[in-house]
């Protein structure tokens, strides 16, 4: 019987085709390939045991949404991180990079020891999936003997801090190398779980949305995933649309800027959920011990909505929560704890609670709830009987209206996304919003196909042009910055 899709392992394949096609891409992959072992071999002294890769991704709808429980539909990219690994008895795990603006990174190969965070280094990725293979197979029972010694080089494509998830290219590229290295294969279902709890340790409490699309993506299908307990389900884009991806060129520092951006948003979120239940009748220990995440509450709300006539769980955010930021003292008073206890578990909380200075449970909670049914809309436009022209028309407008949501209620947007967005819309984009962490990074626009190369003529003069004078990117680089996507395939191991 064949399994179902999250249930396979991780593919170990001996060609790159599988994965990079025919043409012109498989020839550059392997050029890419045989400089990343002989990158190796000059730093390292040997070659590689094998390779490894994982893809970024563009999330074409549900924004911070995932680590409130809730379904996201995003698609992996070309780009991509690959990994030459083999095993040592050097005492050392060995970081290095085929571009050189990376210094080697060294770590003692010690799962045990802690990612110093508050200095942040490249290399600290993978020492998130080093350390998550190890806490995974030790919650598994599985013994893996002596900690292993590593000599690594890395080359990702994905640009950084770009809302394509750079970062989960990277840990999960890293994981699955480990997991080659050391002869063990899990589902890629159980792989995207834990390769999320791995990522954390860099200091961000992220939904598992990046690592579960790199791991289980699938080659021309977006997929809507769900989570508790992950899963993906196959969703095959309107073929008459192009998404086009263009980075505003303001970079997003999620890692470094934590406490006061996307940490505090999951604060928020949390926050929002407690008042909410402690609102619709909860007794407050009960909600400040049992309530994490807003669809924890939706099914009380949703019972509220229903005595309005409504489904709606944002009825309830609107009746009972208030517009104007709440104080931590309002907070504490409704809670009847201190946010300090409330949050004593995670010191990343602690961090967010000392620099925030209220708290917008209002306008989260309605950009959670309303983000979280506009991905089943959009899903459900996908499959509809509507012409091509309705549902591109259709997909567009939910695009529209959740960066909107993104922009005014969640505030993860910045000036240079604005006017990306802005441009991508003037320039006849059917629907184009912030996509990723926000804060800088990429937009994704909906494009007729026919209009794409045009469109992408557009871009260049109205958004790049005065950037590449102004000396901000290089001419020669605008491709990494600016670009068509089709949805590529998931993470892959390689004997080559
Ligand atoms: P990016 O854009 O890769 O920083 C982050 C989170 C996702 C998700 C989005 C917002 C990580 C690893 N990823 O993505 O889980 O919450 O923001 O939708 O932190
Ligand atoms: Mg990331």
């Amino acid at each position: 019987m064949a399994l179902a899709a999250d249930a396979e392992l991780v593919p170990t394949l001996s060609s790159l085709e599988p994965v990079y096609g025919e043409g012109p891409q498989l020839d550059e992959a392997r050029l890419r390939f045989a400089r990343l072992g002989d990158r190796f071999q000059a730093v390292h002294g040997a070659r590689p045991a094998l390779f490894a890769r994982s893809p970024g991704r563009v999330n074409l709808i549900g924004e911070h949404i995932d680590y409130e429980g809730y379904s996201v539909l995003p698609m992996a990219i070309r780009q991509d991180m690959i990994v030459a690994i083999r095993r040592t008895d050097g005492g050392q795990v060995r970081v290095a990079n085929v571009d050189d603006k990376y210094p080697v990174c060294v770590y003692p190969a010690d799962p045990d020891k802690e990612i110093d965070i508050k200095n942040h280094k490249w290399g600290h990725y993978f020492m998130c999936g080093y350390k998550g293979v190890y806490e995974y197979c030790r919650s598994k029972g599985i013994d893996l003997g002596n900690p292993i010694a590593l000599d690594v080089v890395v080359d990702g494509t994905v640009p950084q801090g770009s809302g394509l998830s750079s970062s989960a290219a990277f840990v999960c590229s890293a994981t699955i190398a480990i997991m080659g290295v050391l002869g063990k294969n899990f589902p890629k279902k159980e792989v995207a779980q834990f390769t999320c709890l791995s990522e954390r340790h860099i200091g961000t409490q992220s939904g598992g949305m990046d690592q579960a699309i790199s791991i289980m993506a699938k080659p021309g299908f977006a997929e809507l995933i769900d989570f508790n307990p992950i899963h993906a389900t196959d969703v095959q884009l309107p073929p008459g649309g192009t998404f086009v991806i263009a980075h505003c060129l303001a970079e997003s520092k999620k890692a470094e800027t934590a406490a006061t951006n996307y940490n505090n948003r999951v604060v928020e979120c949390r926050l929002a959920a407690i008042v909410l239940a402690i609102k619709l009748g909860m007794d407050t220990k009960k909600a400040v011990s049992s309530v994490t995440t807003l669809s924890d509450v939706e099914g009380l709300c949703v019972s509220f909505a229903g005595k309005e006539g409504s489904s709606d769980p944002g009825i309830a955010v609107k009746k009972l929560l208030h517009e104007d930021p709440y104080t931590a003292e309002e907070i504490e008073k409704i809670t009847g704890e201190s946010l300090t206890s409330v949050f004593q578990s995670s010191q990343t909380s602690l961090d967010v609670i000392k620099a925030a200075k209220h708290y917008k449970l209002f306008q989260r909670a309605t950009h959670v709830y309303s983000e979280a049914r506009r991905v089943y809309a959009f899903r459900d436009t996908v499959s509809s009987k509507l012409s091509e022209e309705d549902k591109l028309k259709n997909l567009g407008d939910l695009m529209n209206e959740s960066h909107y949501s993104c922009s005014v209620l969640y505030e993860c947007s910045c000036p240079e996304l604005e006017e990306l967005v802005k441009v991508c819309r003037d320039n006849g984009a059917l629907g184009a919003r912030l996509t990723g962490a926000g804060w800088g990074g990429c937009a994704v626009a909906l494009v007729k196909e026919p209009m794409v190369p045009q469109f992408i003529l557009n871009l260049k003069e109205m958004f790049f042009k005065s950037r590449i004078d102004g000396g901000i990117i290089q001419q020669n680089d605008l491709g990494l910055y600016l670009f068509a996507s089709k949805p590529s395939s998931g993470a892959a191991i390689f004997n080559l």
